[in-house]
């Protein structure tokens, strides 16, 4: 039988304590938790109660520490698969550092060529991985997305979930998705007197991936041996706004589908090809895509159409 010494807490004691610490524990965030649980193991080694809970609660504490260790690698891996930064490099710093292109891409580049009825052999002889920006014409136009997306029927799609990925505010107030969806019904409808807005965002719910590819395809003219990377990204919103001029880092080229309203686009070589390479410009109409290297072209949008914009886009390998 275990002694219990003069003026030393109970088992039972002891037992209820524990069972405090362990819901503050769980309240802490995973690699916290599995730090805190860390400790708390090596402590009870040593404490009295470790004779009677020792194979019991420590072997349960490792296993609990263990399990958080485990979860917060995969949220880790998550994170890397859905390509959010966990160390955000400063942009200037990307700038800075990234290798000189070569100028091949652009030199003889006069003008973004728009065409159709493109096989998907030509398409990756030509354009898919040689830099040169292409708009597929009748690419989208038969895409139910072309009647279903609207800004109701996104907000529909993200009421209640928890979307937190990549956002582009640009220019308003916003801080996240939900702030968007929350704007007033006349705002969002672009009515006069309100003010206008350009957003832009990656998807990482993966029922609301699904959804989305309910309403399009993956683009007929990608090579069978290409990828259409999971990852949506979506770009909304009023007349006259757009995306300023940037160049992205991120690892394949894009294709972006215009759903609704009309966007032009400005590409800029890179800096390096000023000389060598023009600027070019680019309005894409509904239904069209446009196929882009947005880690060569500096690129800027602006729509023009009178009614809003919508485009749905991913990466390629
Ligand atoms: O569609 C837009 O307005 C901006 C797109 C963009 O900047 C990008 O894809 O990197």
């Amino acid at each position: 039988m275990t002694e219990i010494r003069q003026g030393a807490k109970s088992p039972e004691l002891l037992r209820d304590e524990l069972a405090i610490v362990l819901g503050k524990v769980g309240d802490l965030k995973l690699a916290s938790r599995a730090a805190k649980l860390s400790c708390l193991y090596l402590k009870l080694k040593r404490s009295p109660l470790a004779v009677r809970l020792k194979r019991k609660a420590s072997l349960g504490l490792a296993v609990l520490a263990l399990a958080c260790a485990l979860r917060w690698a995969r949220t880790y891996y998550e994170n890397v698969r859905f390509d959010r930064c966990l160390l955000d490099v400063p942009s200037f710093a990307r700038q800075v550092f990234r290798p000189a292109e070569d100028c091949s891409i652009c030199q003889d580049v006069q003008q973004v060529e728009k065409i159709a009825r493109i096989d998907a052999e030509l398409f990756e002889e030509r354009y898919a991985y040689s830099g040169r920006p292409v708009v597929i014409t009748d690419a989208a136009a038969d895409w139910t997305a072309m009647e279903q997306f609207s800004f109701a029927f996104l907000k529909q799609l993200y009421e209640g979930r928890e979307a937190d990925c990549q956002f582009f505010p640009y220019e308003t107030e916003f801080r996240s998705l939900r702030d968007v969806f929350n704007m007033s019904a006349g705002r969002a409808l672009l009515r006069a007197g309100t003010r206008p807005w350009y957003v832009g965002w990656s998807n990482c719910d993966e029922t609301i991936g699904a959804i989305l590819r309910q309403h399009y395809r993956r683009p007929y003219f990608l090579p069978d041996t290409a990828e259409s990377e999971k990852t949506d990204w979506l770009f909304m919103g009023s007349p006259g706004y757009g995306a300023p001029m940037h160049v992205d880092d991120v690892e394949y080229p894009s294709w972006q589908a215009q759903i609704r309203g009309r966007k032009r686009w400005i590409l800029e070589p890179p800096r390096e090809c000023h000389y060598v390479c023009r600027r070019l410009e680019v309005t894409v109409d509904p239904g069209e895509i446009l196929v882009l290297d947005t880690n060569k072209w500096y690129h800027q949008t602006t729509i023009v159409s009178e009614d809003i914009s919508i485009t749905i886009g991913a990466e390629y390998d």
